[in-house]
């Protein structure tokens, strides 16, 4: 996004013993998981997001990848973009704690019959929580499987009733320079807003996501509530969100302001469409050496494919 040089993932990357060690751990608690899953039990995990707040008992989400191991979370919570933070990949991990979560109230207003503030303790009540195991793709060409915990977008519409105007929704993080410092400077056009068509929203594997690892959220993953849809880049998935607004019009966001011929609206997973400045074909998994194919919406095609019916992908990207 903001880097010049070379996406790939840097030689630290390149996995470690420890992490290997991890990794098997994590395989083995898996298979526990995904017996345990159809009975509704949540699955023991060694590796947590070390906030220290673990978010209790978990369902397991069917829409889960089962298939394909977790990333450590030793990896997803140290290498990631929150540009309010900071540039560099650790920047996140190094600053974020100076984001003060609670209190925390979400804003939704725009096209909806009344407009209304949720505290985050009140969100956190909308709906069982479910651990979502998701494949997320970078548009810089890393990757990662994360375990979310989360709940369906979809429950939000059962608390605000849009208006028969709403077609986009629009997710808007906080911009406090108090808390990020990053946000005094200009490099993009705070506050971070990304925006996704009402239907994508409303699909079942978008989620509200309060936590991850089976713990609250840690900070610079963006604590207490971010977007995640797992077809699209991992930019579409705003962190820290303060006010929901729906919209009639397709909105501009901070990407497409900042760069419009690199970052189209619809930010799909396309191998296809290369990124102007290198291939979008294929991708590194975080603490993996090898690369791997990137696939069309990041594998989630016979999900989420229909909502593009008669789209060009290519002119729409
Ligand atoms: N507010 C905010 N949200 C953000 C970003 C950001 O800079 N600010 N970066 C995005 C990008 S580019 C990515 S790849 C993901 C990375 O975070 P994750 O690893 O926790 O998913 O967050 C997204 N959400
Ligand atoms: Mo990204």
């Amino acid at each position: 996004m903001l880097i010049r040089q070379s996406p790939s993932v840097s030689a630290s990357e390149i996995t470690t013993p420890s992490v290997y060690a991890a990794r098997r751990d994590f395989i083995r608690n898996m298979a526990v998981g995904i017996g345990a899953a159809g009975l509704g039990i949540a699955p023991a995990r060694e590796i947590r997001a070390e906030t220290g707040n673990s978010l209790g008992h978990l369902t397991v989400s069917p829409f889960s990848t089962r298939d394909e191991a977790p990333t450590p979370f030793k990896l997803v919570g140290s290498y990631g973009n929150f540009y309010e933070f900071g540039p560099d990949k650790d920047s996140p991990e190094k600053n974020a704690h100076r984001l003060r979560t609670s209190p925390w109230s979400v804003t939704v207003d725009g096209e909806v019959k009344t407009a209304k503030t949720f505290a985050i303790e009140d969100i956190l009540k909308w709906a069982p929580l479910e651990e979502r195991i998701y494949r997320m793709r970078c548009v810089e060409g890393w990757s990662a499987v994360v375990p979310w915990v989360g709940f369906p977008f979809s429950e939000l519409l059962k608390r605000v009733e849009p208006t028969g105007n709403a077609r986009f929704v629009e997710f808007w993080s906080l911009a406090d320079p108090e808390q990020m410092p990053y946000v005094r400077f200009p490099f993009l056009d705070w506050p971070y807003v990304e925006a996704v068509r009402l239907d994508e929203a409303r699909h079942p594997l978008s989620i509200l996501a309060v936590g991850m690892y089976g713990e609250v959220m840690p900070k610079q993953n963006g604590a207490p509530l971010r977007l995640v849809v797992p077809w699209k880049y991992g930019f579409k998935g705003a962190k820290s969100i303060v006010r929901i607004r729906f919209v009639e019009k397709q909105p501009a966001t901070v990407w497409t302001k900042s760069s419009p011929e690199e970052y189209g609206f619809y930010s799909n997973v396309n191998p296809d469409v290369p990124h102007k400045r290198w291939s979008q074909s294929s991708e590194r998994r975080l603490g993996e050496f090898f690369k791997r194919k990137t696939l069309p919406f990041n594998g989630y095609a016979e999900q989420v494919a229909d909502l593009y019916a008669g789209m060009d992908l290519r002119i729409n990207f």
